[in-house]
């Protein structure tokens, strides 16, 4: 049985992924105690000091779900699960799963408005943060929550440093092993997050066996096996990260798995060089910033064979550069967290290598381009992606209102990329239709800020648009009409610290803020961003940035950090 407010594939449907042997029956909760049977002594996992083999693994998640029980976890329950790169999110997200329980995926960099709304979407009764991390209370704020939301009953702290009453320690979830039931596996396993076109963000439901065959047959591609390093740069609950094939994948087949705090060169050279890494992962900031420090470097990055790139456009002069400068093999990677995977393979043809995406992962894997009309167009034609598989999810969790337009009748998912196939069938993402901006890999919902601009005082319009940046792929522009005498109007250094305030995760705040008289609106009625795009990006426009706009001194673009 699927958890209420999900939407389950067809009977017939899972019939025959089942027939086909690609759902087999996992249930994630119960994989490490199978990995320490097959894999023992081996090391899992690296984080910082600790070295954490199979066998250990498997005990801490034991340990961690008993200790979640005694405090009141239950199968079923919803927890937000807020942590960064270190052992302590693997084996909390596995201890979740074999409690019966459903993480959902929380960025560390969100903040009070992200974490209430996950909370209350969710319907959480249980929040598992990182303490105070990079200057951050999490406690605090989740203890502030758990006041508000009558469900939101436990509030797990695994930090090192003091914790607040009200909340249980690292220290507390720990108990003799129980025996527990085992999952449905079929039913919701965990919640990843939307990259998002809607004003709040989206919830999508993972199930045990899509999951369990994703990250198997990523992993089967990858060719990964006992003798392989994975080394976890970028955040672990990106999608990319845990299961591409990630964390999970390099666990299934006996790797190990090192993760890395941040995914600046200085810490990952170290690491690749330290621990043996053969694959890594990281979207194409990372790669350019990679790159520049390449130059300056003397690591010994020969172990690494395989460099995977996506998350966001990879322009040709980068992708070029990756196998002569850094040794390994680029392999582009396009994925979401709603399922689709589309990756190059060790066998394509230079050509196709730096210019394609590859093939989606799965011969199950449906793909349509189609055109406005949803007619599907010919190989070398731009239309929009549509996708339905045996991991691509068949509707949002508890949104009835968004499932009716994201997905067709048939039960594609409408990505909102737009995309177009070569005559072999590879894939060539060539933009988007979806209101977002994709600044160095993070995903930003336009919606979602604009909402936030219109509740600050004197702001009568807002739109958000994508600006180009050599470094982020994309920053975030806003233009606003103010409400009042131009000169009223809050600059951005303003803009940013109330938006801040509201609790809003900076790496969505605006990079730039322009005030205009009107809006321009296309025939139908609509805000037209396509022009306010072509506008943003405009360099005669920057160039008079603040010459002849109100409040031109303060609103500068200050950089601010991607995460
Ligand atoms: C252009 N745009 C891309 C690419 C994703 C592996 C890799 C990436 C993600 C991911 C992931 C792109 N070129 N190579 O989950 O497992 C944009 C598209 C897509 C959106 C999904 C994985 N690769 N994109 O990025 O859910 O617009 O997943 O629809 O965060 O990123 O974002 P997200």
């Amino acid at each position: 049985m699927m958890l209420d407010g999900c939407t389950p594939w067809p009977a017939e449907t899972a019939a025959h992924y089942r027939g086909a042997g690609l759902w087999r029956g996992t249930d994630l909760g119960s994989l490490p105690r199978l990995w320490a049977d097959a894999y023992g002594t081996t090391t899992a996992l690296v984080a910082g000091p600790d070295r954490i083999s199979y066998l250990e693994l498997a005990d801490r998640v034991d340990r961690t779900a008993a200790g979640f029980v005694r405090e009141g976890v239950r199968p079923g329950d919803r927890i937000v699960l807020q942590l960064p790169n270190t052992a302590r999110f693997v084996e909390v997200a596995f201890a979740l799963f074999r409690a019966g329980a459903k993480p959902v995926f929380s960025l560390t960099s969100h903040r009070a408005q992200e974490v209430r709304h996950l909370c209350e979407l969710s319907g959480a009764s249980g929040y598992v943060g990182p303490g105070v991390f990079r200057g951050f209370d999490h406690t605090a704020l989740a203890r502030r929550l758990a006041a508000e939301l009558p469900g939101l009953r436990m509030v797990f702290d695994m930090g090192d440093g003091p914790v607040l009453e009200g909340a249980v320690p690292a220290s507390g979830i720990d108990a003799e092993p129980l025996p527990l039931p085992a999952n449905d596996p079929s039913d919701v396993a965990f919640f990843l997050l939307s990259g998002g076109t809607t004003a709040l963000p989206k919830l999508i439901p993972r199930t045990h066996d899509d999951y369990a065959y994703q990250t198997r047959t990523v992993a089967e591609l990858s060719g990964l096996g006992p003798g392989s390093v994975y080394l976890a740069a970028l955040p672990v609950e990106f999608n990319f990260t845990w299961g591409c094939p990630g964390v999970v994948g390099t666990l299934s087949s006996g790797g190990t798995v090192v993760l890395a705090p941040d995914a600046t060169a200085d810490v990952c050279f170290r690491l690749i060089e330290r621990e043996r890494v053969t694959l890594t992962s990281v979207v194409p900031t990372v790669a350019r910033l990679w790159l520049e420090e390449r130059q300056w470097s003397d690591a010994d990055l020969s172990s690494l064979q395989v460099l995977q790139i996506g998350g966001a456009r990879l322009e040709p002069e980068l992708a070029a550069r990756i196998t002569p400068e850094l040794g390994c093999r680029l392999q582009q990677v396009f994925g979401m967290a709603e399922g689709l995977l589309s990756m190059g393979r060790a066998d394509d043809d230079p050509h196709s290598a730096l210019h394609t995406q590859g093939r989606p992962v799965s011969p199950a894997d449906e793909i349509r381009i189609v055109d406005a009309s949803d007619a599907p167009v010919p190989p070398g034609v731009t239309g929009e992606l549509l996708t339905r598989g045996p991991y691509t999810l068949r509707g949002y969790y508890r949104a009835p209102g968004h499932n009716a337009v994201a997905f067709t009748e048939d039960g594609f998912y409408r990505t909102g990329d737009l995309a177009s196939l070569t005559p072999e069938g590879r894939l060539v993402v060539e933009g988007r239709i979806k209101d977002v901006v994709v600044r160095g890999g993070d995903k930003i919902a336009a919606g979602e800020v604009e909402a936030h601009l219109l509740a600050v005082p004197g702001i009568a319009a807002a739109a958000v648009v994508p600006v180009p940046d050599e470094f982020l792929g994309e920053r975030i522009y806003a233009f606003l009409v103010s409400r009042d005498e131009p000169g009223a109007v809050p600059p951005l250094s303003l803009l940013k610290a109330t938006l801040h305030q509201r609790g809003l995760a900076d790496f969505k705040l605006p990079d730039r803020a322009e005030y205009v008289a009107d809006l321009p609106l296309t025939p139908l009625g609509k805000i037209d961003k396509k022009a306010l795009s072509a506008a943003a990006a405009d360099p005669a426009r920057s160039r008079d940035w603040g010459q002849d706009r109100p409040a031109p001194a303060a609103v500068a673009a200050a950089p601010i950090p991607t995460r």
